[in-house]
């Protein structure tokens, strides 16, 4: 790592000592480590979706248009990263929210575009309503489902299955529980990102290519109240507003910052 990233380590791990309150935004990058593909790659390359746009697989009208391939695309997704295990940087994000729930000094939310579960299987607190040491899962978990007619959570009962399972109670489809190209977030979980990307004095924006929104604008929110911002990225994104830019893999830089 050459000396001017040396340098941007040492300033960033000061700021995260005197930070009061923190927003870390993370993308698929975060998990990218864990052998799960970014978004945009969650295709297996070997043509089986690659000819398939996946926001178009990862949308309501894709679902309506032709729901045994959006079903069959999200169980291929479930059955590829099922054995994925979190990495060094979800682990170290965890630990230090504990930290800082145990220590009282700091508020840590972080809030994940990623649907793979792997922030609550390293041990952030999928707590949405408590600003300290939450986690919000902005888009939803791939692992869990409901009744797209009438919201009845579907879980275990549907697992394997190739068809589109149909709910019991109303006879509707079952689909994944994430948010799709053109559905809203949760309400509350929204609340909950904007509250804390607009409270806190630290924002660090990790493995994302800032091209999602809403979730994308929380960096602009937190900038417009004086935060800081950090971005951790091998990759330039296409972030205006970033004071801090360390070029490196999560895994790798997370512990060497927290
Ligand atoms: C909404 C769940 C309104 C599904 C996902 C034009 C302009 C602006 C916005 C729009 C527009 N047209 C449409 C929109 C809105 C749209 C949108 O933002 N589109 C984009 C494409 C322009 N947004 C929506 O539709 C949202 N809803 O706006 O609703 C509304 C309001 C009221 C009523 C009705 C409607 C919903 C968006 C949520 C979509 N669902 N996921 C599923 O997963 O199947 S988004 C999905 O893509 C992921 O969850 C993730 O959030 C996103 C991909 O983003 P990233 O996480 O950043 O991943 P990406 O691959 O792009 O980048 C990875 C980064 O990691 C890279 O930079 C790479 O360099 C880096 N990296 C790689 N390795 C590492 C690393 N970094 C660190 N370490 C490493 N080792
Ligand atoms: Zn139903």
């Amino acid at each position: 790592m050459d000396k001017a990233q040396e340098t941007v380590i040492k300033e960033v791990k000061q700021l995260i000592k005197q930070a009061k309150r923190v927003c870390i935004l993370t993308g698929a990058g975060v998990s990218a480590e864990s052998g799960i593909s970014t978004f945009r790659e969650a295709q297996d390359g070997k043509g089986l979706w690659s000819q398939y746009d996946p926001k178009q697989l990862a949308s309501l009208d894709g679902f309506l248009k032709d729901p045994e391939k959006v079903w069959q695309w999200y169980q291929w997704r479930r059955e590829v990263n099922q054995d994925k295990k979190p990495n060094p940087a979800h682990i170290a994000i965890s630990q230090w929210q504990k930290q800082a729930k145990a220590s009282g000094k700091q508020q840590v939310t972080l809030v994940t575009q990623n649907v793979d579960g792997l922030h609550q299987q390293a041990g952030s607190d999928p707590d949405l309503y408590e600003v300290s040491g939450s986690l919000v899962e902005l888009h939803g978990n791939i692992w869990q489902n409901h009744c797209l007619q009438c919201g009845e959570k579907h879980s275990d009962d549907v697992t394997g299955t190739q068809q589109v399972p149909k709910c019991k109670p109303c006879g509707g489809q079952v689909r994944p529980s994430v948010v799709w190209f053109g559905e809203a977030l949760d309400e509350k979980k929204w609340q909950a990102a904007e509250t804390a990307a607009y409270c806190c004095d630290l924002f660090l924006s990790i493995g994302t290519s800032s091209q999602v929104y809403p979730a994308a604008g929380l960096m602009m929110l937190a900038k417009s109240q004086g935060a800081k911002i950090v971005e951790i990225n091998p990759e330039p994104t296409q972030s205006t507003v970033v004071d801090y830019q360390i070029k490196g893999k999560a895994g790798k830089v997370l512990p060497l910052v927290f």
